[in-house]
């Protein structure tokens, strides 16, 4: 499915906005809806340009993305150990050479990539990667971005933003430019996940906070959390958390969880994002590649949503086996939010199932996708995969309605198609709008 220009209006042919459809005529309104709205990717690892080379866009980022890597390690008789060694062109060019020369480009991801060159007119068949290379290299960052984004049909990309990483610091702490393309979301893994690892590093930075998390700490890390609220403006605070995790048990990151992230988030109007059910570092040799998934014990989630009803919750998780009781919490708590097909889970056969088992249990009561992008041009397929997979389990959706004595207009599509990719999430991370309001 091509992106036309999203801005364009819905063409008034014969059915128009107002008549009803039948069943022959879903399938094109549908496809028409979904890729003339302009969705919010509201989980990705982009930066924008004020972030310098924290940003990755580009050939050389696109092939050695950690989801290739792990895929080459498979197929490559190098290894990691003199992988790591190489030049990051040099790691482009064997990736290239081993999944796309010696062997057929059919994963999820090196399908991506020749998506990505046939979007850009780029050659997808050759072993000599210098014209690609050229292209990439005469692009300026602020229009690619620009056509990037129209190409993969968002407006707007959350990012995700680590107070605690040195050099993302730096750039926060000298005044970051705005750009309405990109907004940000104060990432917490670090102080939820490794207090012991970082309360030395506030308390460097003046906060007075000791490694036990006593009262007195959670009380300085929510003026911590205060400053670096003013500094990003973020749209929702965010936590990766172990297949492991569970709540509430008594342990320093709980403490912080519940003592100070949640009342802080309440207070500043801000959902907290959890996404559950990483192992990480199953396999260190191959580093960012090397995490693994591990089904999570969902009453932690349970747990969370009955104990802060007036936090809002927006959910991820990673293991296949968690899908449909996160479906089953999303109808019990209506201050859970599910969302997205994340990281193992977004290919086509499952991102199918688990679209269709949430309008099956929620209507269009979700957010069904977020790229996860970690390099900029990924969203133009990231993006078509998914408008692909929703255009086929919207129609039927509407198919069956019709079957079942329904009734359906193109503008109910299109009020469905911008719940579900822009208005779930943007009532979720407005303040305009209280919990309440917000169900
Ligand atoms: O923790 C996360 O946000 C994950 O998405 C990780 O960044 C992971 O490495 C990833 O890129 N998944 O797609
Ligand atoms: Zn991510």
């Amino acid at each position: 499915m091509e992106i036309r220009s999203i801005k364009q209006p819905i063409p008034s042919d014969d059915v128009g906005l107002q008549s009803l459809l039948s069943p022959e005529h879903l399938a094109s309104a549908v496809e028409e809806i979904l890729s003339t709205t302009a969705f919010i990717d509201i989980h990705t690892h982009l930066f924008s340009p004020a972030f310098g080379n924290l940003g990755l866009w580009g050939l050389d980022e696109l092939l050695t993305y950690h989801y290739l890597e792990a895929e080459f390690f498979r197929s490559s008789e190098m290894s990691p150990e003199h992988y790591w060694q190489l030049p990051k062109a040099e790691q482009a060019d064997a990736i290239w050479q081993a999944l796309f020369v010696e062997n057929t480009p059919v994963s999820e991801a090196t399908r991506g990539i020749v998506a990505v060159l046939k979007a850009f007119d780029l050659p997808t068949d050759t072993s000599d990667l210098d014209e690609s290379r050229s292209f990439f290299r005469a692009q300026s960052i602020g229009s690619h971005i620009r056509n990037t984004f129209a190409m993969a049909g968002i407006e707007t990309a959350v990012m995700t933003n680590d107070p605690l990483h040195p050099e993302e610091q730096r750039v926060w702490m000298q005044e970051v430019q705005s750009d309405p393309r990109f907004k940000a979301a104060l990432r917490l893994d670090r102080l939820i996940r490794d207090w012991p690892g970082h309360w030395e590093i506030l308390a460097a930075q003046g906060y007075a906070v000791d490694p036990q998390a006593s009262d007195r700490t959670l009380a300085e890390v929510r003026r911590f959390l205060d400053d670096w609220h003013e500094r990003m403006s973020p749209v929702y605070a965010a936590v990766s958390l172990p297949d492991t995790f569970q709540f509430p048990v008594e342990t320093i990151g709980n403490r912080i969880l519940g003592g100070a992230v949640l009342p802080w988030c309440r207070e500043a109007d801000l959902p907290l994002s959890l996404m559950i059910g990483v192992r990480y570092q199953v396999n260190p040799r191959i580093r960012l590649a090397g995490d693994g998934v591990g089904r999570g014990d969902l009453r932690a989630l349970e747990n969370l949503c009955r104990t802060f009803p007036e936090n809002r919750f927006l959910v991820s998780v990673l293991s296949r086996e968690n899908q449909h009781e996160l479906c089953v919490y999303a109808r019990k708590f209506s201050n859970l939010m599910p969302f997205g097909c994340w990281w193992f889970l977004n290919n086509p056969s499952i991102v199918e199932e688990i679209t269709r088992e949430r309008i099956e249990m929620l209507g269009a009561s979700f957010i069904p996708q977020h790229s996860d992008a970690r390099v900029l041009e990924q969203v133009i397929y990231k993006w078509r995969n998914t408008r692909a997979i929703l255009a086929g389990v919207l129609t039927e959706t509407y198919r069956l309605l019709l079957r079942d004595g329904g009734r359906i207009r193109r503008q109910d599509i299109q009020r469905d198609v911008n719940r579900l990719f822009r208005s779930n999430f943007e009532k979720w991370t407005s303040s305009a709008v209280s919990p309440s309001q917000a169900r």
